[in-house]
């Protein structure tokens, strides 16, 4: 008998910094959304795309769910609703590492009270499965992992409990295996080589923003905001053309990556530049191949720091940044 073939949406929910998009990536194989040690890195739905041969599931990241403190903040939780609204199934995930706290029953209760019915003893009846998945499994070790899962499992009625650690890649089959039984039977919706649905401008905001994350410490990572303004193509003709032999050969021309990061004040602005420009230096460097990969030929990355004054709580700046 042939197995069915299964498709569908998951959200990926849960605090900020519980490892969600860590492991998205390590489920799809590839770095499609950045991670960082701080809170509050990722900032839109990334939908990853995991396939294999018998189902294809769309993961899709959200910002971790927290308390706003800003505009960004609500826009943020948001961003995290409208991913439930199209989810088939949800993976709650909590991290082994740490108590189940305050922001983990709001979690909950906000899923129960849009996914669930109460029934007459008490408990609650799912619209879509429920799975928890415990991460950081690498931080505890078996004794306090097994209090770990019994505490979980006590938490909610979760339709299915699976822990993981996606910085040691442990459990990940088990994890996609929970993932694949949980979606309903349905077509493939993408090429088995497509890992998101983000676009190069999008692609390249989150590699710029990531990167310069990792050069930066404190308090400014959350003052950044990152927009790609254009990707000029060069032209096809110009660069294919077969030239006179007598030509000294020129070298092709290259594509032109317009990028504008944002912080909030100008005291900000050198910061995020560094003394002699270090960090666009660096992250000029270290995004070439990358970026050259996303575009698909030689790329310039022209970035310009600007300021946009208290923009996580303004509204029209964050409409003009893509909130
Ligand atoms: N020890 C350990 N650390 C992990 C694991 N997975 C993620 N982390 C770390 O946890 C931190 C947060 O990871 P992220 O994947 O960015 O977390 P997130 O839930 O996406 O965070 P937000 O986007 O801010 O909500 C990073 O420092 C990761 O390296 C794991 O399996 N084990
Ligand atoms: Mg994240």
């Amino acid at each position: 008998m042939q197995e069915v073939y299964r498709s569908g949406f998951i959200a990926v929910v849960g605090r900020p910094n519980v490892g969600k998009s860590t492991l998205i990536n390590a489920l799809i194989g590839s770095h499609i959304a950045i991670t960082s040690s701080r809170p509050e890195t990722t900032r839109k739905a990334i939908r990853g795309v995991m396939t294999t041969e018998n189902a294809q599931i769309v993961l899709v990241d959200t910002p971790g769910i927290h308390r706003p403190r800003t505009l960004l903040g609500q826009r943020l939780n948001d961003i995290v609703d409208e991913s439930l609204s199209e989810a088939d199934a949800i993976a709650f995930l909590l991290p082994a590492d740490q108590e189940i706290g305050p922001g983990d029953k709001r979690i909950l209760s906000r899923l129960r009270s849009q996914f669930a019915t109460k029934l007459d003893d008490g408990g609650f009846k799912w619209k879509v499965p429920l799975i928890g998945i415990v991460t950081k499994i690498d931080e505890l070790n078996r004794t306090q992992l097994v209090d770990k899962l019994i505490e979980i499992n006590e938490f909610a009625d979760f339709t299915e409990i699976v822990p993981v650690s996606a910085l040691q890649q442990d459990n990940l089959d088990e994890v996609r295996q929970v993932l694949i039984d949980a979606m309903p039977e349905g077509p493939k919706m993408y090429p088995d080589d497509q890992l998101t649905e983000e676009s190069p401008e999008e692609d390249i905001a989150e590699l710029v923003r990531g990167a310069f994350l990792e050069e930066l410490d404190d308090e400014l990572p959350h003052s950044l905001a990152v927009v790609v303004d254009a990707i000029e193509y060069p032209d096809d003709e110009e660069s294919q053309e077969e030239g006179d032999f007598d030509a000294p050969a020129t070298p092709k021309p290259k594509a032109q990556v317009h990028v504008s990061v944002y912080v909030e004040r100008d005291s900000q602005k050198p910061i995020i530049i560094g003394r002699k420009a270090e960090h666009l230096v660096r992250v000029k460097k270290k995004l070439r191949t990358p970026i050259n990969r996303i575009v698909g030929c030689k790329a310039n990355l022209d970035m310009h720091v600007k300021v946009a004054k208290g923009w996580q709580s303004d509204p029209k700046k964050l409409e003009r940044l893509g909130f």
